[in-house]
């Protein structure tokens, strides 16, 4: 059996073109079921429903076969034991530093204030304002990041941006791109030795869907 970890919404509806493309379709519709486990039209493989942000996880201690998560996601959390043979180019976005309306920011930088940044990804956002020398303090959050300069909660926040329309509908400006983000294809390792045939028969048929060579 090989066990593929998605998230539903994006990540699932974006990977459903490259499991066709690897001959397999997903047996129910994740926004409907209320089941975890979904089978496929291949026996021997089958999808299992997790939070974006436990595939890394999943994957990492063989819970799953292999998983897709954004790179976001795997910089946040680490990536330990994980191969990551393939940028599936599916959930494109960027990470991003935005403030209110209004609020300064390159003087607030320039004249080197401690800015207080919210956020869910606090490793990323350390790392990004370390490297620029900007003094912050980061406040972590789970979710509505957009939702922090407009109470007064912080100054900036660093979240994740594709259309802009929810920092547009909330008043707010990106100042400053820090990455773009892709789902990358992870994989276990030790499923890879033991399952070689036909988890390579799956890594080619998505590879061969994006026309990019594999690194594995
Ligand atoms: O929702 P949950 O807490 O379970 O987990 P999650 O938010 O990590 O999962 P999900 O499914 O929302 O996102 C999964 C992955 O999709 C992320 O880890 C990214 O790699 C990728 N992705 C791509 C995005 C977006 N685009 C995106 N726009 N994830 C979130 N957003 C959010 C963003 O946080 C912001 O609130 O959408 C809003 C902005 O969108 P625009 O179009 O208005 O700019
Ligand atoms: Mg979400």
């Amino acid at each position: 059996m090989i066990t593929l970890a998605l998230s539903k919404g994006r990540i699932f509806d974006e990977t459903l073109p490259l499991l066709k493309a690897a001959g397999i379709e997903v047996l129910d519709d994740p926004e409907t079921t209320r089941k975890l486990i979904l089978a496929t039209n291949q026996p021997q493989v089958r999808v299992v429903l997790v939070r974006a942000s436990d595939v890394p996880t999943y994957v990492q201690y063989g819970g799953a076969d292999l998983g897709i998560t954004g790179k976001d996601t795997l910089l946040e959390h680490g990536s330990q034991g994980l191969y990551q043979p393939l940028d599936l180019q599916i959930a494109k976005c960027r990470i991003s530093v935005a403030v209110r309306e209004g609020f300064d920011y390159a003087a607030a930088v320039q004249q080197g204030s401690r800015l207080r940044v919210a956020t869910k990804y606090v490793a990323i956002a350390r790392e990004f304002f370390a490297s620029k020398g900007v003094h912050v303090d980061l406040i972590k959050l789970y979710g509505s990041m957009e939702l922090a300069p407009l109470t007064g909660l912080a100054d900036a926040i660093v979240d994740l941006v594709s259309t802009g329309n929810t920092l547009k509908a909330n008043h707010l400006v990106e100042v400053e791109r820090i990455m773009d983000i892709s789902s990358r294809l992870v994989v276990n390792q030790a499923a890879l030795k033991l399952k070689q045939q036909p988890m390579r028969a799956i890594i080619d048929a998505f590879a061969a869907a994006l026309k990019t060579p594999t690194s594995v």
